[in-house]
């Protein structure tokens, strides 16, 4: 049977884990709705696809992870690159194809990538991610490190080959693996009603062995309590887990699409779900933090995201010569 989490009492963080999660979610935020402005000027090249919306589940899951930990995201990967400690300032260079982007300016949006962080990278291929997950996962287990794989994928990816064949792949070998499906209700302009046989992607996980969980993923609260106990099970040789986080993302697929398909879920997310304000609402009121905490962060985050915007713009492009480099890596 899947279990439904949702709306759990406010979790076990002290105030320094509160206000960090509150400046992840704000960061992916503030980054996401920018590169939406500035991408409308015509100055990024390439495809985006913004996370906006979705912040509560790369961080509440990307919390409980540590430099032991890897993570394999999806072609919306700027909250998950943000949440697992990737350099702002660097996504912004790389989003604008800079020689000071994290990838040198080679990857852009969808394949922003840094393994110093455990990021294993953004990825054009719907369902790349889990299959690489098992990979990172075995090499934990068998070094005995203790870290474990996450890997996020979309409602669409869940349907891929891929997806399912590492779900079988990480519970027969019993692999230090969470499977995040980021279930925001389309794969492209294709509605998961429509698409994903079974009520719930967590449904599944009975098919594969494994515990299934879904989460209402405008709660940070819920994901950050369902992924501790999945990553803690997994840390301590309990083998996988495959969580459902359930919202909807605020922008188009990608930058550009007119959103025809669409009634007003966004509007009445907006309003009555968006986990920036449920977090807001539920640590104000409980006394935990206080709104002028909150506020500067805020104003702290915004003048990042300034700064990211000016000097990405400042910096130079690659040259002719850096085409030849970073086409190898000697292990
Ligand atoms: C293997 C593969 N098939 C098709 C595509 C084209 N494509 C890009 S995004 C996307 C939809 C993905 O939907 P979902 O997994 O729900 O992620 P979301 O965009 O909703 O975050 C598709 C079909 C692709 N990039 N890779
Ligand atoms: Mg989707």
């Amino acid at each position: 049977m899947t279990e439904t989490v949702s709306a759990k009492p406010a979790g076990d963080l002290d105030e320094a884990g509160l206000l960090a999660a509150y400046r992840t979610m704000r960061t992916i935020r503030a980054f996401e709705d920018r590169v939406h402005q500035e991408f409308a000027k015509g100055d990024i090249p390439g495809f985006v696809h913004l996370y906006a919306g979705e912040e509560a589940s790369a961080t509440g899951v990307c919390q409980h992870l540590d430099d032991r930990d890897s993570i394999a995201s999806t072609h919306r990967g700027h909250g998950h690159c943000i949440a697992k400690g990737v350099d702002v300032r660097e996504m912004m260079a790389e989003i604008y194809g800079r020689r000071t982007g994290s990838c040198r300016g080679k990857g852009g949006s969808m394949h922003i990538a840094d393994l110093s962080k455990g990021m294993l990278g953004a990825n054009g291929i719907v369902g790349g991610g889990p299959p690489l997950i098992c990979g990172t996962a075995l090499a934990a287990k068998q070094q005995g490190t203790g870290g474990v794989g996450v890997a996020f994928f979309g409602d669409g990816a869940s349907n891929q080959g891929t997806t399912l064949e590492a779900l079988n792949l990480a519970s027969v070998w019993n692999l230090p693996a969470i499977f995040v499906a980021e279930n925001n209700g389309y794969a492209e302009a294709t509605a998961a009603t429509w698409s994903v046989a079974a009520d719930n992607i967590a449904d599944r996980a009975a098919g594969f062995g494994m515990p299934g969980v879904i989460v209402d993923g405008f709660d940070f609260f819920a994901v950050h309590e369902v992924a501790g106990e999945a990553i803690e099970r997994a840390r301590n040789g309990g083998g996988p887990t495959l969580i459902e986080v359930k919202f909807t993302r605020y922008y188009g697929h990608f930058e550009g699409d007119q959103q025809a398909y669409r009634g007003d879920e966004v509007a009445r997310a907006l309003e009555q779900q968006d986990c920036l304000k449920a977090f807001r609402d539920r640590v104000t009121s409980s006394g935990a933090l206080t709104g002028d905490q909150l506020d500067e962060i805020d104003r702290e985050v915004a003048a990042l995201i300034d700064e990211s915007v000016e000097a990405a713009l400042a910096a130079p492009l690659p040259t002719r010569e850096d085409l030849e480099t970073d086409v190898y890596i000697s292990y």
